[in-house]
């Protein structure tokens, strides 16, 4: 039995690693922030698909990624063999908003935790989720591990340094820090403010007369989506291997925003050409045109592949709005 310890396992992918985690029997601890609320919505799901025993293997500490003696403490209580940090602000149009505090928590966050980790459980393994958005306005298709990094927001500017500090804590210290380079992945835990998530959300609310319009920024940016826990399974896997490296974890195909649109209508017999309005309010001061990530390391080093196809994922994603709106019992 593992004691895995889990930054941002109230988000989307920190929910199916737990999950998957207490599935394995081993015992999982999640930093979670104050809030004045207590609901953790994606949490919740976790008892739908473990039983109660494996519950009570579920635990969760208070800390903050700014707040360097709560991580060392927490690290001193729970000693892990092995730490995936997932959490940091990680929405890209919000970083502009917010860069300073994007900066602090997904970049100094991440110093914050490798440098506690190398004092007091250094023999521990550390995962980091870094992001496609490292290679910016990509200079080759497709992208992977030896592509230059030239990031354009500042999300992605405080990732290649969370990244490159993976790579110096390896080096310099030999800690056993990897990390996946994860390109878009998605599902019905996905945050609501993106586009997936907007957009099924958006489809179920018009095809059930709640709604007639959704508004977009635009929709010919492209992008490589997975489904979210196709990619969990791959963190398991870098973090895992035999020697600490970083990987590229993507589906190898890419999508335009409008084409996820024209899928989703489609799904409930709509044309999203009548329901769609572009929206300023949504447009970044910049985008990146195309995503497009080689998984083949993974594949071949690790024998990882993503399961579910672009079909199945929005397919997935729209169910889940229906099949919510419809429980509500709230349809219009
Ligand atoms: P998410 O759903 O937005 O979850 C983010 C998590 O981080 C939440 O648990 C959140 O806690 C926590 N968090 C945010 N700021 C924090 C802070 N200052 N201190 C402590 N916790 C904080 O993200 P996700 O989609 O699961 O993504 C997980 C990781 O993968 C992120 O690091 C993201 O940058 C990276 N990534 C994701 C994708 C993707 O397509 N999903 C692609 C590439 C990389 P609250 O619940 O309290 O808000
Ligand atoms: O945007 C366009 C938007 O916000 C996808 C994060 O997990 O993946 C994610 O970043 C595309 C962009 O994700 C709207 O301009 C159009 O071109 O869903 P998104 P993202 O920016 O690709 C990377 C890999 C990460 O690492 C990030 O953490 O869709 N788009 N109209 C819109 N996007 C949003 N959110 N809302 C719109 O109305």
């Amino acid at each position: 039995m593992a004691r895995v310890l889990i930054s941002g396992i109230t988000g989307q992918d920190g929910s199916f690693l737990a999950e998957s985690h207490l599935e394995s029997g081993d015992e999982v601890h999640g930093l979670v922030r104050q809030s004045s609320l207590l609901q953790r919505t994606r949490l919740d799901a976790v008892p739908a698909l473990v039983n109660a025993r494996a519950l009570s293997r579920l635990k969760l500490h208070y800390a903050d990624l700014s707040d360097t003696s709560s991580l060392v403490s927490v690290l001193r209580n729970v000693r892990p063999d092995l730490v995936y940090h997932l959490a940091g602000q990680s929405h890209v149009k919000i970083s502009f908003d917010l860069p300073e505090y994007t900066a602090d928590s997904t970049g100094l966050g991440t110093l914050r935790l490798l440098e506690s980790m190398r004092h007091v459980v250094p023999d521990c393994r550390f995962f980091l989720a870094a992001t496609s958005e490292i290679f910016g306005e990509a200079k080759e298709s497709p992208q992977n591990e030896r592509t230059p990094m030239n990031p354009i927001n500042p999300y992605a500017a405080a990732k290649v340094y969370a990244l490159n500090l993976v790579r110096i804590y390896r080096s310099a210290y030999g800690l056993f820090a990897c990390a996946g380079i994860l390109f878009n992945h998605e599902s019905p835990r996905r945050g609501e403010n993106y586009v997936t998530r907007k957009i099924a959300r958006g489809v179920a609310s018009i095809a059930r007369g709640r709604q007639t319009e959704l508004h977009l920024g635009t929709l010919t940016p492209k992008r490589d989506w997975s489904y979210s826990p196709d990619v969990v399974e791959g963190m398991r896997l870098v973090v895992s291997a035999a020697k600490a490296d970083d990987y590229v974890l993507a589906s190898g195909v890419s999508h335009s925003v409008g084409e996820f649109c024209e899928a989703a209508f489609r799904i409930v017999g709509l044309d999203y050409r009548k329901h769609v309005v572009l929206d300023p309010n949504y447009v970044r001061p910049v985008d990146i045109t195309e995503t497009l990530g080689d998984a083949s390391k993974a594949r071949s080093e690790l024998g990882w592949a993503p399961k579910t196809g672009f079909d199945e994922l929005v397919r997935i994603m729209v169910d889940a709005e229906l099949a919510e709106l419809d429980a509500r019992g709230d349809a219009a």
